[in-house]
């Protein structure tokens, strides 16, 4: 008889060993777990005010939040709303809402209020934690009586963030039973497809992704208590809360927070504290490539230059180089589904290993990734490219109320799919080539077609529309719109941006329009985004 051969997974492993993750911990225990051996070191240097908070004080401010929050009468389980930029108060809110049990979504404070309002009703947020310059936005949300907070002035008729960092401590909840399988964080993103959903991150996924990154005999991503690591991409989005700030404070580093990015005080900041990681996205490198006094800063103390959320090509890499001399440059590949690492830059281990220009890194450790067929779902073997998959319990529980976009994007042996392309070479290193799901990537700020296109077809002038991304260098892509006018309608191009502008935060306005007879759809009315981004090119190539 002839005996078929059983089908091989060709699955991708870190070159790292695994470790033991104490995932049964809660998320503050594990990253307060080494605290104690270093209480009066810095744990937040805040840029704009100048402020030094000591992990003993942040521990204590963290657990006078999870009492406060009682007080207010946030139960275990319930969501609460950070939109915040990036401060000092962020951190210990986001650390006492995990020992009060509770959630934290957190939202860029720059949305419109339709913005913030879907993400609110789609959350069911119980409270919104903002400051006073952002209450205005929130009109529907003081109808529906949901608790407002604010952090800096006090506003009347609003409660105040005192409430919570002046709380009894003899008031924390140590009652409240957190099981690892709880989620902590519920950022937003609209992952392969639609609109942004809830991606419900638990303890055990962000213990997880952390310990892959900074934990073990050699961290991929080796952080010590003598590095400074720089803190300006926003806390809201996972990047910064997960690879800056929890892996910083596990690692016992400081965490230098920065509220805006501006060139020159970002490098003034370096100089003056010795920053010695920054974590940064491609259009930062290249502000920072292209500041013309970049040179009159001694940024000497930076070691480690860690970018991610959109890809860093070898010209601008190799120009930062010229800038930063002392530093290792490399990359790491998330995504807020994965929670959010799937691959990191083994160059930043603590016995570090080479890796080549424009790579990702390598799959880290305690979890598989393989690479399959985008038509067959075939894995493949090294150098072939198809859609990246990842599987480890860092990843997501799923999507909050969304059965069928999570079964979409975790499929029955758990594997997530990334809805990018790219290969394993034969050193284990990841490349990204190119994306098959919609999303379209601003500056490494997800822009969501989906949300885009719902409007403008909302509009009475326009019959039809498809949203794709146009390559750009300064902003990697830019968010354009193909239009089909409805029939009698002269609607301009100004006036679709700005209809569209009014309605959404800055990174997500519409940069060009191009009028069309007909948007390219498949039998079954799916939008031919790949023929519409041909046509693109074909312009740009004219
Ligand atoms: N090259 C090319 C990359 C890359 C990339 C991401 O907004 P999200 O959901 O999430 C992120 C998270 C990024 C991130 C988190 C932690 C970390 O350590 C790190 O490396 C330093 C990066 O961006 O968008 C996910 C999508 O963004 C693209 C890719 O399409 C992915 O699915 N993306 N990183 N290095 N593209």
């Amino acid at each position: 008889a002839v005996v078929a051969d059983a089908p091989t997974e060709h699955i991708f492993r870190s070159p790292l060993p695994d470790i033991d993750v104490p995932d049964h911990l809660t998320l503050h225990d594990y990253i307060f777990q080494n605290a104690s051996l270093y209480p009066d070191k810095p744990c937040i240097i805040e840029h704009s005010t100048g402020r030094e908070i000591s992990y003993a004080e942040v521990e204590t401010a963290s657990r006078r939040v999870a009492a406060g929050l009682v007080n207010l009468g946030i139960k275990q389980g319930d969501v609460v709303m950070l939109l915040l930029p990036n401060c000092y108060e962020f951190v210990v809110l986001f650390l006492g809402i995990s020992m009060r049990g509770a959630v934290a979504t957190t939202a860029n404070p720059l949305y419109k209020p339709a913005e913030i309002h879907r993400q609110v009703q789609s959350a069911k947020v119980c409270l919104i934690i903002t400051q006073a310059a952002y209450v205005e936005k929130l009109a529907e949300e003081c109808e529906q009586h949901i608790q407002i907070l604010t952090i800096d002035s006090v506003v009347e008729g609003f409660q105040h963030v005192s409430a919570l960092l002046e709380a009894d401590e003899k008031q924390f909840p140590h009652d409240v039973v957190i099981n690892s399988d709880d989620v902590v964080a519920l950022p937003f993103s609209s992952g392969t497809t639609g609109l942004p959903k809830g991606v419900m991150l638990t303890h055990k996924s962000l213990i997880t992704s952390v310990a892959q990154q900074v934990d073990g005999e050699n961290p991929n991503l080796h952080f010590s208590t003598e590095d400074v690591v720089l803190c300006v991409l926003p806390l809201i989005h996972i990047f910064s809360l997960n690879s800056v700030l929890l892996c910083s404070m596990r690692a016992g580093s400081s965490v230098a927070i920065m509220q805006r990015f501006e060139v020159v005080a970002l490098l003034q900041f370096i100089q003056k504290y010795r920053i010695s990681v920054i974590a940064v996205v491609p259009p930062i490198v290249m502000s920072i490539t292209k500041c013309p006094t970049a040179d009159q800063f001694d940024l000497s103390s930076v070691r480690k230059v860690l970018s991610g959320a959109a890809p860093m090509g070898q010209t601008l890499e190799d120009a930062l180089r010229l800038r930063l001399p002392n530093a290792v440059i490399g990359q790491g590949y998330g995504m807020t589904e994965a929670g959010p690492v799937l691959s990191m830059c083994s160059s930043f281990a603590k016995f570090p290993t080479p890796v080549k220009p424009g790579s990702c890194g390598t799959v880290v450790r305690n979890a598989e990734m393989k690479i399959v067929d985008t038509e067959t779902g075939v894995s493949l073997p090294r150098n072939q490219a198809g859609e990246i998959c990842v599987r480890g319990k860092q990843i997501m529980k799923g999507y909050l109320n969304n059965v069928e976009a999570t079964a979409i994007t975790v499929d029955k042996e758990g594997w997530l799919h990334s809805g990018d392309v790219g290969f394993v070479d034969d050193d284990g290193e990841v490349f990204i080539v190119d994306r098959v799901k919609e999303i379209i990537k601003y500056k490494g700020f997800q822009v969501p077609p989906a949300e885009l296109e719902a409007m403008l077809i909302g509009h009475p002038g326009i019959h039809d529309a498809a949203v794709v991304p146009e390559p750009d260098d300064a902003a990697g892509e830019l968010p354009v719109a193909f239009v089909v006018r409805a029939s009698g309608s002269d609607i301009s191009e100004n006036e679709i941006k700005q209809y569209i502008s009014k309605q959404v935060v800055f990174y997500k306005r519409i940069c060009k329009v191009y009028f069309i007879d007909a948007i390219p759809k498949s039998p079954t009315g799916k939008i031919l985004r790949r023929e519409l981004r041909r046509k693109l090119a074909e312009e740009a190539a004219l």
